[in-house]
């Protein structure tokens, strides 16, 4: 289905939305509360740039939730679950959130900014209502607000020579997730290493939003020389990858452990922190359920299913495919999906109800490498 977005003040636009326009934004979508492009319209260039060279994407809608004052450092460890005793100044971390029911309410790259300012930097739900409600609530010595910072990201196995033509060979001694305050030519920045995809790259956040167009073309320009062209988190990668998308593949009930994310919660710290005890009876418990790729047998998709599938095993219902596509890579159609755990088995065979088919396929780890 095709339709056009209305534009409106009840979205918002990104500082880029300019540039995107100009170099042939063809889709956008909608993620905290902002228009988010999707495609520039030729899928298989953006996968490749991605794959093969680089590829700039506005990702402004991955919003910053900040939070200043003497207890922030307090109220991140209250907020998430990941143990925060080596938190150090310039060095993000993944922090899964939860409620007080231990469901997954969000997966924010954590940013320690300064000693008494956090960012948490959001996939798709209102967080801001939430960090504030519990701050207030608590009464924390902290001032919640959203701060002027857009990411530009550059993802692909060029971004590293391009990025370190922009910034200077420093780049290199940035770990995964680290981060610096600096500036490129007069356009004030936070340079990261990081990004939403697995084929390696930085995020640019601009920290001006007058001067979007400026940086874009700053990259655009900069990047002339390995063939960069435009894109956005790119639908078939992820899938690859198996990163969460998290409101694409999580329901009202997920819990971290079913995505794989117990590696980023310390359930033995002496911190107490929002979804603790209920996180400890669903470890006990175990979980019921897992995160798995799928590989989907039949002719390949042309475009991505706009609803979540239906998994079935001897007709029963099994699970949830939320996101399929034709991997160039894998020769083959994959999914990501949410599986009964008793199903949750390298190659078990499974059904999969799209809205107009039904197909064969079988159950594969995340990473689909195979
Ligand atoms: N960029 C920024 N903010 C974001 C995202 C982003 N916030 C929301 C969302 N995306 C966060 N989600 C992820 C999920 C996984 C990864 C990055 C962002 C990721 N994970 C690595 C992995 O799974 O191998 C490493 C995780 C680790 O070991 O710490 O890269 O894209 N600004």
């Amino acid at each position: 289905m095709t339709i056009s977005l209305s534009i409106g003040p009840q979205n918002r636009k990104s500082p880029f939305f300019n540039s995107t326009l100009r170099d042939g934004l063809k889709s956008a979508s909608i993620y905290n509360h902002m228009y988010f492009p999707t495609t520039f319209g030729d899928r298989p260039a953006e996968y490749d740039r991605l794959l093969n060279g680089v590829v700039m994407w506005d990702v402004s809608i991955e919003r910053q939730v900040a939070f200043r004052g003497t207890d922030a450092v307090k109220l991140a460890r209250y907020l998430t679950g990941r143990n925060l005793d080596d938190l150090q100044t310039g060095q993000g971390k993944y922090v899964p959130l939860c409620d007080y029911h231990g469901r997954l309410i969000n997966d924010p790259i954590l940013l320690p900014i300064a000693k008494d300012e956090i960012w948490l930097s959001i996939a798709d739900s209102d967080i801001k209502l939430w960090v504030s409600a519990v701050a207030d609530s608590l009464k924390y010595q902290v001032v919640v607000f959203e701060p002027d910072a857009s990411p530009l990201a550059v993802q692909g196995p060029l971004a590293t020579p391009l990025v370190a033509d922009l910034f200077g060979q420093w780049i290199h001694d940035l770990k995964f997730f680290g981060f610096r305050e600096t500036k490129l030519r007069d356009i004030p920045v936070i340079l990261a290493k990081s990004g939403w995809s697995k084929q390696g790259g930085y995020e640019i956040y601009l920290l001006d939003e007058n001067l979007g167009e400026n940086l874009w073309s700053e990259v655009k320009g900069a990047g002339a020389k390995y063939n960069i062209g435009p894109g956005a988190p790119n639908y078939i990668e992820r899938l690859e990858s198996g990163l969460l998308s998290f409101r694409t593949d999580c329901d009202e009930t997920s819990n971290p452990f079913e995505f794989g994310l117990g590696r980023f919660i310390d359930l033995d710290q002496d911190q107490e922190f929002i979804g603790k005890a209920a996180l400890r009876k669903i470890g006990e418990a175990g979980v019921k359920r897992k995160f798995i790729g799928l590989r989907i047998d039949g002719p390949r998709f042309d475009s991505p299913p706009e609803d979540r599938s239906s998994i079935y095993v001897n007709d029963v219902y099994v699970g949830y495919a939320s996101a399929a596509a034709y991997s160039p890579r894998l020769k083959s159609n994959i999914a990501v999906g949410v599986i009964d755990i008793r199903h949750a088995i390298d190659g078990e065979a499974v059904l999969i109800e799209f809205s107009d088919l039904k197909r064969t396929a079988r159950v594969t780890p995340l990473p689909i490498s195979r």
